[in-house]
């Protein structure tokens, strides 16, 4: 509604950050070079049906030994900033002592950046725990939290100089339950509560590396958080509205509350109280002192956003995908204790992933965040969408929906900036088309579109759409009568 009327020139401020993202297992490769191990999605990606046509990470986009071409080509298409992640078992392979040879590859990536203006924005966990710490039970394992302080304690001392952005983790949602009670993630474990379990001591981990990266000096910390804006069916159903509020809690309060008022939702804990971990309720993994060490003081939250959706609380069948969706496996609910729960679909259009477009979703949660929460800088760490990209005959990629999808999610954007939110910029997920998770190489979310046989890269129209608005800040209106 109020971003359809949106339209026509928007400039956006003139220090809005104009990003790109990517993660380390997502676009790496060389997954045995220079001492790096096993983490738990080189494991995961190996279980038959586990991801789409027995993909793995194992060359991805060979970024390890394309780094510099790649820093380039967001140079060339005027990115003021790139979120990247470390994999952990690279810096501390078998989560053990430090490898140099893994720590000198970011080295000379953030070196490689600053040369060309980008700043580095690192983020410290994107999915590629250590196999050795899944094999002693991963996130389940209070001790993980801890063993992540001691990985993002070497990573700062070798980068803290020159990084000046931190997230700790990324999606710790989908890690939580998408990982341990879902299973459509690594390490592929559907074992209900142990994602409250998990989700936990992710928390934990954050809490603890802030706490210690804080005082070491580093002065920008942050999280990104996957946010959902969910509506009832019927929002005079008590049933719909019901349910609605348990995937608010379960995908936004969850996160949310912790880390800014120091406690678990209510509602949350009501909920779930019944389901247990271990033989004994989930809760009792929350020792004292957690909360206070997961509400330590953030400076920037990072937003990844891509869709919200209809809930209901009634059995349905006219329902979307809620991005978790996978083609090879059982579909357990990620909403551990909150099953019944449907997403209907709104006959919206759809991505290739089936994610509804909906960017008044967007703007509805960046008003949200700006008046329940504290009032911090907030980014938009990824927004993106997969199309079915590909060549034309002369060799250019055209992805015109991407633009539409962009413009729109950008309009949505504005708006709340113009409303006095603050958002500081905006990280386009991804650079380039990469390993999409269990869905392996069949979604393309880049602005470059990957050629997997050559590892040729070619900017896709939207890369230099997205190039000419890093560079003006300006969006134009869709007709171009204001150019
Ligand atoms: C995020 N879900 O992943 C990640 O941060 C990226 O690594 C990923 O490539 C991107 O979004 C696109 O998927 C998600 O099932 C994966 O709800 C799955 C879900 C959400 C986010």
């Amino acid at each position: 509604a109020a971003v359809v009327e949106h339209r026509g020139r928007l400039s956006f401020p003139p220090d809005f950050v104009w990003g790109m993202a990517t993660a380390s297992y997502q676009i790496e490769g060389a997954v045995a070079e220079d001492g790096r191990t096993a983490s738990i999605w080189d494991t995961f990606s190996q279980v038959p049906g586990a991801v789409m046509s027995g993909d793995t990470g194992e060359v991805a986009v060979d970024h390890y030994h394309r780094m510099r071409e790649d820093v380039a080509i967001m140079a060339d298409l005027g990115a003021s900033s790139y979120r990247f992640s470390v994999a952990w078992p690279r810096v501390r392979p078998d989560a053990g002592a430090v490898n140099p040879a893994g720590l000198a590859f970011y080295d000379r990536l953030v070196d490689e950046l600053l040369s060309r203006g980008i700043a580095p924005w690192l983020t410290l966990y994107h999915w590629d725990l250590p196999q050795v710490l899944e094999d002693a039970g991963g996130w389940t394992n209070r001790d993980t939290a801890h063993r992540f302080v001691e990985y993002a304690v070497s990573v700062h001392e070798a980068l803290g100089d020159r990084v000046p952005t931190w997230t700790t983790l990324n999606e710790p949602w989908c890690s939580a339950f998408l990982g341990y009670s879902a299973g459509h993630h690594a390490p592929g474990r559907q074992e209900g509560a142990a994602g409250l379990v998990a989700g936990h001591h992710l928390l934990l981990a954050h809490g603890l590396a802030v706490q210690e990266l804080r005082s070491r000096g580093a002065d920008r910390l942050g999280i990104s958080l996957n946010l959902t804006v969910p509506d009832p069916s019927d929002p005079d159903d008590p049933v719909d509205v019901d349910a609605a509020r348990r995937i608010d809690s379960l995908h936004n309060r969850f996160f949310l509350d912790p880390i800014f008022r120091g406690a678990y939702p209510a509602d949350l804990l009501e909920d779930t109280a019944g389901l247990t971990f271990d033989g004994r309720p989930w809760v009792e993994v929350v020792h004292d002192g957690d909360l206070a060490a997961i509400s330590a003081p953030i400076d920037v939250l990072g937003v990844n956003y891509y869709h919200g959706n209809e809930v209901s609380g009634h059995p349905r069948t006219d329902v979307v995908g809620i991005g978790s969706d996978q083609p090879d496996r059982v579909a357990l609910s990620p909403f551990v204790g909150s099953e019944h729960v449907t997403f209907p679909s709104r006959g919206l259009p759809v991505t290739d992933m089936g994610w509804e477009i909906q960017p008044e979703g967007l703007h509805r949660l960046l008003r949200r965040l700006h008046d329940d929460y504290p009032r911090l800088p907030v980014y938009l760490t990824e927004t993106g969408a997969a199309f079915a990209d590909r060549p034309d005959d002369d060799g250019e990629v055209r992805d015109p929906d991407r633009i539409a999808f962009l413009d729109a999610y950008l309009r949505a954007v504005h708006l709340a900036v113009e409303e006095g939110v603050d958002v500081g910029g905006f990280f386009h997920w991804s650079y380039c088309d990469n390993f999409e998770w269990a869905f392996g190489y069949a979604k393309r979310f880049g602005l470059v579109h990957v050629d997997y046989a050559t590892q040729v890269r070619t900017p896709k129209s939207s890369a230099r759409w997205y190039a000419d608005l890093a560079r003006t800040g300006v969006l134009h209106s869709a007709d171009g009568s204001d150019h």
